[in-house]
């Protein structure tokens, strides 16, 4: 009798943690990784993990404005149902989607492509909802001239020197939070795998080189990162550093902001219907960033890529495909479907788009419902 009321005591005081506490994410193939936020939520660790996971069988496809518009529609003629150019194609949906939020920090209600954020905000939540995974990058303006990403007038050091600017930048830092802090689905904020200040060995950008020097660019970053997770406490972001393919004088690590500042190693390369250059660069540039990234415990993705107008004939199976189906990056974007002239995953009519559903037929693209199929 005494036994059985101790027992059922135990049961009792145990329940409420049996039903409340989480199956651990982790176990002999997946350890707990080191990441940037300590306190990242369960939610982006399950995400990380399911990256993890990818990366190992093959990589996830992903699609910059993916569901905001494609060629000849755009998602506000087709309110709550999420279309695109890649479910046109193959009746699936990217498992990766791109989202830019440049313009979000002057406060415009359309980002530079002319995306509203209220439609940004809703498309993010539906995504996630639908299981896909999210990326956010900022072409931000320079917060010294107010021209646009591409205004290569010096500005990073100001942040740091001129009390007025570094006033104005910590604004629009704010600002950026307050957005994220609005991406919430059934109260939990929605993982973001947040890739700012892209491409910085390139010129073309303010906070790239020589417009901003390498000690200029990590203190960016780092302040960026405690910012968002130390003041806003938004702990559903992984980092992601993407430099621009290597020029022969480049150093990948050379902006790098820390092995504590960032989560998932990048790089964009783009074939400007340059075949050799091209993959040249994919070849040499991702193994780099494998070794790179192996040695540091990261994951890493080829975050930005494609030829635009697909102009290469079988351009995703036969350039693609076999320079990166045993790369291990955990996802390949490719950018923007924008209009005729700027485009680069093929619309039904296309002279690529048997190609693209060959490509998407190899068991190493993962899609939206191939994401679906993994376990948490
Ligand atoms: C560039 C182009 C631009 C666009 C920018 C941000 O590569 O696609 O037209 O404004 O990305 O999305």
């Amino acid at each position: 009798m005494k036994l059985r009321t101790a027992a059922s005591k135990i049961i009792f005081l145990c329940l409420p943690i049996m039903v409340f506490s989480c199956k651990s994410l982790y176990n002999s193939e997946y350890i707990r990784p080191s990441l940037v936020d300590e306190k990242l939520n369960r939610n982006a660790r399950k995400v990380h993990k399911k990256l993890v996971y990818i990366s190992k069988k093959g990589f996830a496809i992903g699609h910059q404005d993916a569901t905001t518009y494609g060629i000849g529609w755009h998602s506000k003629d087709t309110e709550n149902t999420v279309q695109s150019d890649v479910f046109e194609l193959i009746g699936d949906n990217p498992a990766v989607y791109g989202f830019d939020i440049g313009r979000l920090e002057i406060e415009r209600p359309f980002n530079l492509d002319s995306v509203s954020f209220e439609a940004m905000r809703h498309e993010i939540i539906n995504v996630h909802k639908k299981g896909g995974v999210i990326t956010l990058s900022w072409h931000l303006d320079n917060p010294v001239t107010g021209g646009n990403s591409w205004d290569e007038a010096s500005a990073v050091n100001s942040i740091f020197t001129d009390k007025a600017i570094e006033k104005k930048f910590d604004t629009w830092l704010n600002r950026v939070a307050s957005f994220i802090k609005s991406l919430k689905y059934k109260g939990k904020a929605i993982p973001i795998l947040f890739r700012p200040y892209h491409e910085m060995n390139g010129f073309w950008f303010w906070w790239g080189d020589p417009n901003c020097n390498a000690i200029d660019y990590v203190r960016l970053w780092r302040k960026t990162v405690r910012t968002l997770r130390d003041e806003h406490k938004l702990h559903n972001l992984l980092y992601v550093y993407s430099p621009n393919k290597l020029n022969p004088d480049d150093d990948y690590m050379k902006y790098y902001p820390g092995d504590n500042y960032v989560d998932i190693l990048g790089i964009d390369i783009y074939d400007f219907s340059n075949k050799e250059d091209y993959l040249e660069s994919v070849i040499n540039d991702l193994k780099l960033v494998k070794q790179l990234a192996t040695t540091k415990g990261k994951l890493f993705a080829f975050t930005e890529t494609g030829q635009e107008k697909i102009t290469t004939k079988n351009w995703f199976s036969e350039v693609l495909y076999p320079n990166i189906k045993d790369s291990g990056i955990a996802w390949v974007l490719f950018w923007r479907n924008a209009n005729l002239g700027h485009f680069y995953i093929p619309f039904k009519e296309h002279a690529n788009a048997e190609d693209f559903k060959i490509f998407a037929n190899h068991p190493e693209t993962f899609f939206l419902k191939d994401l679906r199929d993994l376990e948490d």
